[in-house]
């Protein structure tokens, strides 16, 4: 059914461009409480590490999630039928979507959604020459905003919104709210969600993920300085920051910071900006959720909770919810 290379749907094409990106990091830099949005972490660089961290002992999520949808896979078929269309919000690792599309009956379509295109591109390829019979058709876009589906040559019987990797968690609750809202209308009437999301738990647990021995967590939030550096003309100087990351057990999220180490003025897309010793920018919030919390948040943004999965220690769930 893939013929060759697959090709971009033409919904909400327009890359984001170096002047958005400018505005966005220099807005974020000269507020009071500094900050840097986490999607500038994934450059190539930050993919390769990201991908690292999901490989640590002490970061949990990845390897729990992937062995909660494994013990499940049947059920989950079940539930979601034959002849779906899986709508992935961002073009995670290709590792789950596989194990999702190979447990599906017949699944007719695979619609990754993401801004970067390269990325994205590279995977569709990857699964393309492996599912032939699945029509697959990244679409180029931000997912926060409605974006168009694309048609499909076999006519899905329900569509089905997959977000693993608990990605809803690096978002603020009200704007996981919102974000389930547009799923909801891309799900549309008939569809369901596949979401996993990572659950609150000893603080110390959540902590270690976030501050791995390696370093490795460290390197990924540091490299959003290089790319800064590279993209933006800035000119600061790594070694100058330190990483951290703090569990705030009231808000139930990991704040991950760049901690400035010494007072120092920093030159970003032509502004002068200053930090004092000490001072920190915001570079990632990572959200932890209890089961109802999250059914309740679902609920509000329209999703039944039918199922929820979790692991022998608590420390994960993945949740099927319809849109009926
Ligand atoms: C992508 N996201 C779900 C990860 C998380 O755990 O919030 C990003 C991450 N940041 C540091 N380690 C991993």
């Amino acid at each position: 059914m893939n013929e060759g290379t697959p090709e971009l749907a033409t919904a909400n094409e327009t890359p984001p461009d170096l002047a958005e990106e400018r505005a966005e990091v220099l807005e974020g830099l000269l507020a009071e409480q500094k900050r840097i949005s986490p999607k500038y972490f994934y450059d190539e660089r930050g993919s390769e590490l990201f991908d690292q961290i999901c490989a640590l002992p002490e970061y949990y999520p990845t390897r729990t999630e992937l062995s909660i949808m494994d013990a499940h896979l049947t059920e989950i078929s079940k539930l979601v039928g034959p002849r779906a269309a899986v709508i992935e919000f961002g073009a995670g690792s290709n590792l789950k979507v596989r194990q999702l599309l190979d447990a599906l009956e017949e699944p007719a379509a695979y619609v990754p959604v993401e801004i970067s295109g390269d990325y994205l591109l590279k995977q569709a390829e990857d699964l393309a020459s492996d599912y032939p019979n699945v029509h697959i058709q990244p679409v180029f876009a931000d997912f926060t905003q409605p974006f168009e589906l694309p048609e499909h040559p076999v006519r899905p019987e329900r569509n089905l919104v997959f977000f693993p990797g608990s990605t809803i968690g690096n978002f603020t609750r009200g704007e996981a709210r919102e974000l389930l809202g547009v799923m909801r209308a891309e799900a549309k009437d008939d569809g369901a969600l596949l979401i996993g999301v990572d659950l609150k738990k000893d603080p110390a647990t959540v902590q270690a993920a976030y501050n791995d021995r390696e370093g490795v967590t460290a390197e990924f939030n540091l490299n959003v300085l290089h790319r800064l550096n590279r993209e933006l003309g800035a000119n600061f100087d790594v070694d100058a920051f330190r990483h951290e990351a703090v569990y705030d057990e009231a808000e139930g999220r990991i704040e991950m910071r760049l901690v400035s180490l010494e007072d120092q003025v920093v030159k970003v897309a032509g502004r002068m900006i200053s930090f004092r010793r000490g001072e920190h920018i915001i570079t990632e919030y990572s959200h932890k959720y209890s089961v109802e919390e999250f059914h309740a948040l679902a609920r509000r943004a329209g999703f039944r909770p039918e199922r929820t999965w979790t692991d022998e220690h608590g420390l994960f769930s993945v949740h099927y919810m319809t849109s009926g």
